[in-house]
């Protein structure tokens, strides 16, 4: 039988890394997009393209969302069944830095794919959009969201990604595309990019076990978000696509918790005593050891956004039941993984 051919944009990603895994696990071929960078960007898969086991299988290609014709001509070449779009300027904070930047490629860079999709008229090729929580933003006394839910995007980001969601809708209905969105609430893991806030707390506070000095500087502490495995999301990425017709779903885990209670539960696996004091601006944690009190984090405005998304808590029933979505890890078991990584991650650095 013919192996299934898989496209994914954004593969040297947390989430693109993870699903190229499980594509070639279940005998894919596995085709990704990956830009020219002056260092290496390609940690996150290198162990799967070293691997001799892949060699027919794995292929990499120079593209760029923002740029149509490398879009065009590597789907030409590759004629893919499964197109999987993870590729995006994925920061909401940077979102407000680089606000057209991230339009051109959360945004239109999904237009360039659809409309290689729509001119080529590959048979029965389907399309994966990673639509976002962010597109939600305000609760409007709901205190969860599922798919009928209002969007109110608060960030350029959103706004990018607001667009790649309806434009997805608009590729479905008026071409026949099969083309589905999966709305993902946040998803970490070990290979989460370090500018994120839950890798941000766990790479730090992994080297302060280890005896770091340093301090700690974050935003808003109060925020609070739904977050997941992205081991688990990647494979609902794929059932959405194993569905008979293309629909949209909602995938989250249906509990939120604050930023500040994610820094307590990664001090209470590391067993490490936090206390904190302080509102606001003035808010600090301090770690106690042998009753002695060190500043471990500070609050600093630069990590505040321009504008801010308070609460998301996803209502993931469709998928559940659709999809028999069932999340492995909850988030004491996502913790646990995260800090055993980079643990090892901080001892290899005091080598
Ligand atoms: P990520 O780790 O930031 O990965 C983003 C990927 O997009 C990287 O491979 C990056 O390449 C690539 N990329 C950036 N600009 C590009 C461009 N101009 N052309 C082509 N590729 C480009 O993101 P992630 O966490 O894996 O998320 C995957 C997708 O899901 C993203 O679209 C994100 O917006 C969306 N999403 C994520 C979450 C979450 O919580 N993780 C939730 C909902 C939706 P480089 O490695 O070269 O930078
Ligand atoms: O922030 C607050 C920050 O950057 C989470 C992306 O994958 O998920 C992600 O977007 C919260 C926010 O993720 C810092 O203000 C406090 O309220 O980890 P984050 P995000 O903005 O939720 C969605 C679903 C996506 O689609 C995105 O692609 O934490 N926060 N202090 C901080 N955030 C960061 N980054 N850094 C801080 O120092």
């Amino acid at each position: 039988m013919k192996k299934k051919v898989a496209l994914i944009t954004g593969i040297t990603g947390q989430d693109g890394s993870y699903l190229a895994e499980l594509l070639l696990k279940k005998k894919y071929v596995v085709h990704g997009v990956i830009r020219k960078s002056s260092s290496f960007n390609t940690g996150r898969i290198d162990h799967i393209y070293i691997d001799p086991h892949n060699k027919t299988n794995f292929y990499l290609h120079y593209g760029d969302l923002t740029d149509s014709n490398s879009v065009y001509n590597i789907i030409n070449k590759i004629r893919p069944d499964e197109v999987y779009n993870l590729g995006a300027q994925s920061h909401v904070g940077v979102s407000f830095d680089n606000p057209e930047y991230t339009a051109e490629v959360s945004g239109i860079g999904t237009l360039r794919i659809l409309e290689a999709l729509r001119f080529l008229n590959i048979k029965k090729v389907k399309f994966y959009q990673a639509s976002t929580s962010e597109l939600f933003g305000e609760t409007y006394n709901k205190n969860v969201f599922d798919e009928n839910s209002k969007f109110h995007p608060k960030s350029p980001y959103g706004v990018a990604k607001l667009y790649s969601y309806w434009i997805t809708s608009v590729y479905r209905e008026s071409y026949g595309i099969f083309a589905s969105n999966g709305i993902l609430f946040n998803h970490e893991s070990p290979r989460r990019g370090e500018t994120f806030v839950t890798r941000k707390i766990t790479r730090f506070l992994t080297r302060k076990k280890l005896g770091s000095k340093d301090v700690l500087y974050l935003g808003n502490l109060n925020a609070k978000r739904d977050w997941g495995h992205a081991i688990d999301y990647v494979e609902m990425q794929w059932r959405i696509l194993q569905q008979k017709k293309p629909e949209d779903f909602v995938v989250a885990t249906g509990n939120s918790y604050s930023v500040r209670q994610f820094i307590d539960m990664c001090a209470k696996v590391l067993k490490m005593k936090i206390i904190w004091t302080g509102k606001g601006l003035n808010e600090k944690a301090y770690i106690l050891n042998k009753n002695k009190k060190e500043l471990l984090i500070k609050v600093d405005k630069r990590y505040f956004r321009p504008n801010e998304v308070h609460y998301l808590r996803g209502d993931a029933r469709k998928a559940f039941k659709k999809l028999r979505f069932k999340p492995k890890f909850t988030l004491r078991k996502l913790v646990e993984d995260m800090i055993k990584s980079d643990l090892e991650l901080a001892k290899s650095e005091l080598k």
